[in-house]
């Protein structure tokens, strides 16, 4: 069975991704918050999520289903191994719920291994213990049916610009990047329709190498053996507001270039760390993110919202934990679809001739209902 697709607005699927609802809520100041929960629990309440009508896809790391030992870098193969049992389990439990798998990615974040550095590591044979990984995570999304692989930047970074060889990495992260297509090809691995490179400014390196969408695009297209193949999903408002960009410009800018595959989703403060808010939760962003479907609807693009976002620490109960985690799940959704209201009501006929600043102004009375008449009295008024 597969669930119905959502097709409201210029959202076709809603996803919640493994590793947002199994998040134990840890930071660089404090241990975790709620207890751990293991995959088949986390499919469980994702499972819980689509019957609710929720959401109609899900995503995942493949540590976040199965961890990954180096010494066995094809337990996935082996149907006596535990890995293939945990996902042959997992796989039932999405399969009967009907939920879609939008992307596998590959965890080159996690493990101390990869420290400095995955597919851009300097050491060679870090470089090909990245590359066994993603693999796994192929097969292991091949198995799931997932449309896409996704690629983000993660410990492909750096701190000290002098330490490192500019000469060769990134022909190490296209020859990585390029491997994932070549793998896919050989393998016959038919479920991928794309594959996506998730740009990111900053965290958990003091500079990533592939910072923004502009820059994606652009390695994308100027070093990879097979452009058609990729695109971009930003993190919006999240990714492209740390480095003080514009949620609105970065899509309108991807989909002219027909390089928005999906989008990463939730809440930011400009110039802050990675917020990670559940969507129009917090100060900044209401206008930003309404803005954002409305040039998406505008431009005509259709696709896959995927929540990337976190409880916020404050709020997980401990005592709570399954409450507090499906209490996320609804407040995303329901930001999701405050945002899809809102930018409905943006339906351009605001008056021709207008200034920028009155453009923007009729534009905000339309989002908030009100009626220009009265503010116009109002404005008046002695
Ligand atoms: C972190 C990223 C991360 C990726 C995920 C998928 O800032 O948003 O969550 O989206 O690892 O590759
Ligand atoms: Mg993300």
């Amino acid at each position: 069975m597969t669930l119905q697709a959502f097709n409201v607005g210029p959202v076709t699927l809603r996803s919640m991704p493994f590793w947002c609802v199994g998040n134990p809520l840890g930071d660089p100041f404090g241990g975790k918050v709620l207890p751990g929960i293991s995959s088949v629990e986390v499919a469980k309440m994702l499972a819980w999520a689509a019957g609710e009508n929720l959401i109609e896809a899900t995503s995942f790391h493949d540590d976040d289903l199965v961890p990954f030992d180096p010494a066995h870098p094809e337990d996935d193969l082996d149907q006596k191994s535990q890995t293939y049992k945990t996902l042959a389990e997992i796989k039932k439990i999405l399969s009967a719920a009907g939920l879609q798998v939008n992307t596998a990615t590959c965890s080159l974040h996690g493990m101390t291994v990869f420290r400095n550095g995955g597919l851009t590591n300097p050491d060679p044979k870090i470089r090909e213990l990245a590359r066994k990984k993603v693999e796994r995570t192929l097969r292991i999304g091949a198995m799931f049916g997932a449309k896409h692989y996704t690629y983000w930047v993660a410990r492909d970074g750096f701190e000290v610009p002098v330490a490192v060889d500019w000469k060769n990495t990134f022909t190490w992260l296209a020859d990585g990047l390029d491997h994932v297509y070549d793998y896919i090809k050989a393998k016959k691995l038919t479920n991928y329709v794309g594959a996506t490179i998730e740009p990111k400014p900053n965290e958990p390196r003091g500079q990533m190498y592939l910072p923004t969408s502009g820059h994606a695009v652009g390695f994308i297209c100027g070093k990879l053996k097979h452009p058609d193949f990729w695109g971009v999903n930003p993190e919006l408002l999240q990714h492209e507001s740390m480095a003080l960009l514009n949620a609105v410009h970065c899509v309108g800018y991807l989909c002219s270039l027909g390089k928005l595959k999906f989008l990463h989703f939730g809440s930011q403060i400009k110039a802050q760390f990675d917020n990670d808010f559940p969507p129009l939760v917090g100060p900044e962003g209401l206008k930003e993110t309404v803005q954002m479907f409305w040039a998406l609807s505008q431009v005509g693009w259709k696709g896959l919202v995927e929540f990337d976002c976190h409880m916020l620490r404050a709020e997980g109960d401990p005592d709570h934990a399954e409450e507090s985690r499906k209490a996320f799940i609804r407040n995303c959704v329901n930001g999701l679809s405050m945002a899809i209201e809102l930018a409905a009501r943006l339906d351009g006929k605001w008056q021709q001739g207008l200034t920028g600043s009155e453009t923007d102004l009729a534009a905000t009375m339309k989002m908030c209902g009100l009626d220009p008449k009265t503010i116009a009295a109002r404005t008046v008024k002695r």
